[in-house]
C-alpha cells in the first residue's frame, strides 16, 4: 500500500516542494490550505488533480491551524501515515506586529495536531514532522549551532516555535509518539515569499537591471545567515520521518554569509558590480562596473539606468527588527551522518536559480507591457 501524507502549509514554499517530492515517491498527498478571497495556490497549481477523477493522488482540504475541530476532522478522514506540520505565520518581522496570532498558529497549532493524533488513537500509526527553526538559537550562545546548543529566541515567532519544539518533544516522551523536530536553517528558492530577504533582493536586482525599479531599500545588511536551497531541505524532512527512532535534527549547510554579500553576488550574477560605502543607516550601494557581455548574454538592454555611480541600494531603518538574530551557522554533522543528508546546492547555485527565475519573470512583464498588455484596471 502506498503511504498517505498530510501536509499543513501546502501552499507555502516548502509545502510545494515537499508535495512534489512525496508524489514522486508514490505517496498520496493531502494538503491543508486556507480559504482566501483569491486563489492562493500558485505554487502547487502544476500538481493539481481533478477531484472528479478516480484515484486522485493530490487532494486539498480547507483548514486552519487555529481551528482544532477542523484539524481533528481532517486527520480522522485522511488517517495519514505521516503529517508534516509546515503551516505557520513564518515572517519574523511580521510576528512583532501579530504576536498573539503567531503564538496561536505557530505554537498552539502544533499542539492541536499532536493532540488530535493522540485523541484519535493514531499514535501507533501516524508519524509527525514539526517545522522547527534556527530562529530558536536567536541570541548567539555558541557557534556552529547544533542539536545541543541552548535556545534563546529573539522574536514572537521564535518564542511560538519554541513552544512547538518542546511540545513535540514532550508528546514523543509522554505518549511514545513518533514526533520529530527538523531544526531547519534558512532555505530559499524561486518560490520563496517575496518579503523574505533573499527573494526581495533577487526580485529587486532583476527589476533594477531591467530598468523597472530604481533602488532597493534594506534593513540590517550585516546579519549572517546559513542559506540553503528548499529543494534540498524537503528531502531532509522526508528522511527524518524514515528513521527507526524519532529524533530531532539540525539541517544546514554549515556556511554563513552576510546579507550584503548576498546582494553583491546577486547583482554580480546579473552583470553589475555594486560597491558599498558610508556607515550604518547612511550606507548606500552604487554601481561600480558593468559587464556588457554578460548583460547581452542575459538579454538585458544596457541603458542610462546602469551608469557607473548610480545608487541602487539604501538603508531604511523601518526594516530593522526590535531584537535581531545576528549570526546563524548550523552544524549539520548529525544529519550528514545519521540521515546521509547532504545539500546538492551551494549559495552560488541558489542565487543563480533565484536570480534567473526573477529575471525571466520581469522580462516577461516587460515584453507584455511593450506589446500593450498592461495591467487591467477593473474600475474603469
Ligand atoms: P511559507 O510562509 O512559504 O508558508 C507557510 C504556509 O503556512 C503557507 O501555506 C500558509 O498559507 C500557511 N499558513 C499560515 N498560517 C496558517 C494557518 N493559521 N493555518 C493554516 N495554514 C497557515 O513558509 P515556508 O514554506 O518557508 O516554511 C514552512 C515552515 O517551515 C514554516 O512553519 C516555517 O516557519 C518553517 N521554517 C522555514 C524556514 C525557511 O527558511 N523557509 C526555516 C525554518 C523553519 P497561505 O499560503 O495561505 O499564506
Ligand atoms: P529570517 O529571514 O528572519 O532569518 O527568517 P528573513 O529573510 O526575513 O531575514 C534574514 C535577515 O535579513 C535581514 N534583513 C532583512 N530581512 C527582510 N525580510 N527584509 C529586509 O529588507 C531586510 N534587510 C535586512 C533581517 O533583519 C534578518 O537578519 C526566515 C523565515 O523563513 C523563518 O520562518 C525561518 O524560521 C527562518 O528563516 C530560519
Amino acid at each position: 500500500m502506498n503511504k498517505v501524507a498530510l501536509i499543513t502549509g501546502v501552499t507555502g514554499q516548502d509545502g510545494a516542494y515537499l508535495s512534489e517530492l512525496l508524489l514522486s515517491k508514490g505517496y498520496t498527498v493531502h494538503g491543508i490550505k486556507r480559504r482566501s478571497s483569491l486563489f492562493n495556490t500558485d505554487r502547487i497549481d502544476h500538481l493539481y488533480q481533478d477531484p472528479h477523477v478516480d484515484n486522485a493522488k493530490f487532494i486539498l482540504h480547507y483548514g486552519d491551524l487555529t481551528d482544532s475541530m477542523n484539524l481533528t476532522r481532517i486527520i480522522q478522514e485522511v488517517q495519514p501515515d505521516e503529517i508534516y506540520n509546515l503551516a505557520a505565520m513564518s515572517h519574523v518581522q511580521v510576528s512583532f506586529e501579530m504576536p498573539e496570532y503567531t503564538a496561536n498558529a505557530d505554537g498552539i497549532g502544533t499542539l492541536r495536531i499532536l493532540e488530535a493524533v493522540r485523541l484519535l488513537g493514531l499514535t501507533e500509526k501516524t508519524k509527525i514532522y514539526q517545522a522547527s527553526t534556527s530562529e530558536l538559537y536567536g541570541l548567539v550562545q555558541a557557534v556552529p549551532q547544533s542539536e545541543s546548543t541552548p535556545f534563546y529566541p529573539r522574536s514572537p515567532y521564535a518564542v511560538a516555535k519554541l513552544y512547538g519544539y518542546w511540545i513535540t518533544v514532550n508528546y514523543r516522551e509522554a505518549y511514545n509518539m513518533y514526533a520529530c523536530n527538523g531544526i531547519l536553517f534558512n532555505h530559499e528558492s524561486p518560490l520563496r515569499g517575496e518579503t523574505f530577504v533573499t527573494r526581495k533582493i533577487t526580485r529587486a536586482a532583476a527589476k533594477i537591471v531591467l530598468g523597472l525599479q530604481d533602488c532597493l531599500y534594506m534593513g540590517n545588511i550585516d546579519a549572517q545567515r546559513d542559506w540553503g536551497h528548499a529543494k534540498d531541505y524537503v528531502e531532509a524532512m522526508y528522511l527524518i520521518l524514515q528513521q527507526e527512532k524519532p529524533e530531532d535534527f539540525v539541517i544546514a549547510t554549515g556556511v554563513t554569509t552576510r546579507v550584503r554579500e548576498f546582494i553583491r553576488k546577486t547583482f554580480a550574477f546579473l552583470g553589475v558590480e555594486v560597491t558599498f560605502s558610508g556607515t550604518e543607516e547612511n550606507e548606500t550601494g552604487t554601481i561600480s562596473a558593468v559587464d556588457s557581455a554578460r548583460l547581452l548574454e542575459l538579454g538585458i538592454a544596457e541603458g542610462e539606468h546602469l551608469k557607473i555611480g548610480t545608487q541602487v541600494l539604501k538603508i531604511d531603518p523601518r526594516y530593522y527588527r526590535p531584537t535581531e538574530v545576528e549570526l546563524l551557522i548550523g552544524d549539520p554533522t548529525k544529519s550528514n551522518e545519521k540521515l546521509g543528508w547532504k545539500p546538492k546546492h551551494t549559495l552560488d547555485t541558489l542565487i543563480e536559480d533565484m536570480a534567473t527565475s526573477d529575471l525571466r519573470l520581469f522580462q516577461k512583464d516587460q515584453l507584455l507591457l511593450k506589446e500593450g498588455f498592461g495591467v487591467l484596471n477593473y474600475f474603469e
